[in-house]
């Protein structure tokens, strides 16, 4: 039974539990109209030729430039029952105001071990979609779910306060420049990567191959393969620092461009500074790639 069809199918969920359905009475499931169609997806939902597909924001703010999450529940079409075990992949893609388009980190959805049809997912937005009142472009955010997709059109704000992504630029570490155009540095992304601590700090860490393809960083990873801006991390230090760069501190892998340092000993409340260094193959990136610039970013973060 699908009464109420304009709520999502988790407010619904937690409308049956409730007495919301007894006060509204049967007489007001008569009138809904896709009672009898197993197939129709709610109007809250993106419908695939098998799924049904509700977004779910991972919180209470709207979508932000830097790390969000999110979840996907997905029933299938033929019974309404929720669809386990399937593979979603993400898609990302923003339309630029002026034409171009380009992808931004993410990181595979996993399927909820607690409910079933839930899919956790986990997107790094590179920019926003309006800067200031001004139109950056707009998210094309497609779900892949096996040979099937939906998309989502995710509004991306601008954040202020704490630093949630800063970036910097390979020396002699070389992507190939737009058509055209020479070749440019490899810009690598550092999302705050969840909540920081007086002790810890976390960072998601990706790096650009082209405007479509944003792999996350870590041992062993490649970058470009099989082309000649091909390149084997080897050896790869990320390092903190609390005072200014006069100590630091090696961040731990923790696998898949994740990246932690505990033991910071930050003040709570107020604004702390940390500088953040990343050295892949022996060179330190910097912020704008020449081999002279600053070779460090600046994080604020509240703890
Ligand atoms: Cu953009």
């Amino acid at each position: 039974m699908k009464c109420l069809s304009v709520v999502s199918a988790r407010t619904e969920a937690y409308l049956k539990l409730s007495l919301i359905p007894l006060l509204l009475g049967l007489t007001a499931c008569a009138s809904s109209n896709n009672d009898d169609d197993p197939t129709a997806c709610d109007s809250g939902e993106k419908a695939s030729d098998s799924y049904c597909v509700e977004y779910i924001p991972g919180g209470a703010m709207a979508e932000q430039v830097g790390k969000n999450t999110f979840t996907l529940h997905i029933d299938k079409r033929a019974d309404n029952t929720p669809a386990t075990g399937l593979t979603v992949d993400l898609a990302p893609v923003m339309h630029m105001v002026g034409g171009m388009n380009h992808a931004t980190p993410d990181e595979d959805c996993i399927e909820s071990a607690t409910i079933a049809g839930d899919y956790l997912c986990t997107i790094y937005y590179v920019m926003a979609s309006e800067m200031n009142g001004v139109a950056m472009g707009d998210w094309e955010l497609t779900a892949v779910i096996g040979s099937e997709s939906v998309s989502f059109s995710p509004k991306v704000m601008m954040t202020m306060g704490d630093t949630v992504m800063a970036k910097l630029k390979g020396v002699s570490d070389l992507i190939p420049g737009m058509i055209g155009m020479p070749d440019e540095s490899r810009t690598y992304y550092l999302f705050k990567d969840g909540m920081v601590s007086t002790d810890s700090f976390g960072l998601f860490i990706a790096a650009r191959e082209s405007m479509m393809s944003f792999p996350a960083v870590y041992l062993s990873q490649t970058f470009n393969n099989g082309t000649a801006y091909e390149l084997m991390v080897a050896g790869i230090v990320v390092d903190i620092s609390t005072d200014g760069g006069a100590t630091w501190l090696a961040a731990t892998d923790e696998g898949k461009g994740h990246w932690r340092i505990n033991g910071l000993g930050l003040t709570a409340g107020v604004a702390n500074t940390l500088q953040v260094r990343l050295t892949v193959n022996g060179e330190a990136k910097t912020l704008d790639g020449s081999g002279v610039a600053q070779d460090y970013q600046t994080f604020t973060v509240t703890p």
